[in-house]
């Protein structure tokens, strides 16, 4: 384990109100049932409990959000995110989130993503490189030290936003998503996600926002195929996404799909397990991808809600799947090349590879 947190490492599938620590949850819940909003007792060990369906997911999502939708803990969660992330050596982080409205408390979607902002702007521990057209890519960039897990070198991590839509949301708010998602491509959002519980919803609700998105330069990536639903993993992947998540309940023509338009595939192995979309890690298609060399990358989709780790996910494959060290190196380095970054960063995160290379044997 220590050797793959020594790993650099990059997480391009983690939702933002899945990777909160749990001491912020019972702290959030214990506030909010002292103002008798909520009754801590009934809370405490739905927010604790280690197995869940994906129904149970979802409805913790719901509590979740009720914890969490407000300005000072969106700008608190992100920070602490961010800071949990860069401390088990993610240099690179595509943390993904979905904008919300909260009337009672003049919350809209884009002051929801403002705190988003400021929660990056908050982290101290660690240095942050999030803006790709006006902090990083000019001199701060250089004057930044290389991440170096290694040794006792102040961490940097790279951190880009998806913005995400929720399948429970109308092609109109889809819509506002991707637009907010536009006006704040100079802040480093570069994308949008489709989430949100995945036997709710109809893709057509989504697919104008998403051609919307995808017209206008940003990239998008797929929850498909989280539960049976064959018309729909086939539309999905027609429409050609940059990446898909899970790929768990694909049939032959889906694969055969996937690996000609060489769509890469964000695995999240503790997910899939925990939630029955997969029985087991001996049945997981991860290792019929990896052996296809098909692009894939580790994630870990809710790190909070499935007590699991980027560390951890990579721990698990070499056990599941018999990897050594060589190769996770090549695993962890290959996600590189499906980052949605811009060359720049991609040639940064290769140094950064490199030079790791030397001291991880
Ligand atoms: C589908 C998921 C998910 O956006 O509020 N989300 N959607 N499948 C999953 N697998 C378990 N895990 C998380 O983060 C929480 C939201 O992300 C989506 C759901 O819409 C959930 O409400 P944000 O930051």
């Amino acid at each position: 384990m220590e050797w793959c947190v020594s790993l650099p490492k990059v997480e391009l599938h983690a939702h933002l109100n899945g990777s909160i620590r749990d001491s912020t949850l019972l702290e959030l819940a214990r506030v909010l049932g002292e103002k008798g909003v909520i009754v801590f007792s009934d809370v405490e060990h739905v927010i604790l409990k280690n197995d869940r369906s994906l129904t149970e997911v979802f409805k913790l999502f719901d509590l979740i959000h009720i914890l969490t939708t407000d300005h000072t803990t969106v700008k608190r969660i992100t920070q602490e995110v961010i800071e949990d992330f860069a401390s088990e050596n993610v240099v690179y982080l595509e943390l993904r989130t979905t904008p919300k409205r909260n009337d009672s408390i003049g919350m809209t979607k884009r002051s929801y993503m403002e705190a988003v902002m400021e929660g990056l702007r908050a982290v101290s521990t660690v240095d942050v490189a999030f803006a790709p057209h006006n902090v990083d890519a000019g001199s701060l960039r250089e004057s930044l030290p290389i991440n170096d897990a290694c040794d006792g070198k102040r961490k940097k991590i790279y951190v880009r936003l998806l913005l995400s839509i929720d399948r429970r949301e109308s092609t109109a708010a889809a819509m506002e998503t991707v637009k907010l998602a536009l006006e704040m491509r100079d802040l480093g959002v570069i994308g949008i996600d489709l989430s949100g519980n995945p036997v709710v919803g109809e893709w057509m609700t989504y697919l104008p926002a998403l051609e919307f998105a995808r017209e206008h330069g940003l990239y998008v990536t797929l929850h498909c195929g989280e539960v049976p639903n064959p018309k729909e993993i086939q539309a999905m992947l027609d429409f050609i996404p940059q990446r898909v998540g899970h790929a768990c309940y694909f049939e032959e023509d889906d694969w055969k799909k996937l690996k000609h338009y060489n769509i890469p595939v964000e695995i999240c192995l503790t997910s899939n397990v925990v939630t029955a979309s997969v029985s087991s890690l001996d049945v997981h298609h991860f290792a019929d991808l990896y052996n296809a060399k098909h692009p894939i990358v580790l994630c870990t989709d809710d790190a909070g809600v499935f007590s699991t780790s980027l560390s951890n996910e990579y721990k698990v494959a070499a056990s599941a799947f018999g990897l050594g060290k060589r190769e996770m190196f090549q695993l962890a380095k290959n996600a590189i090349e499906f980052t949605f970054a811009d060359d720049g960063v991609k040639q940064d995160l290769r140094n950064i590879f490199d030079l790791a290379t030397k001291k991880l044997d």
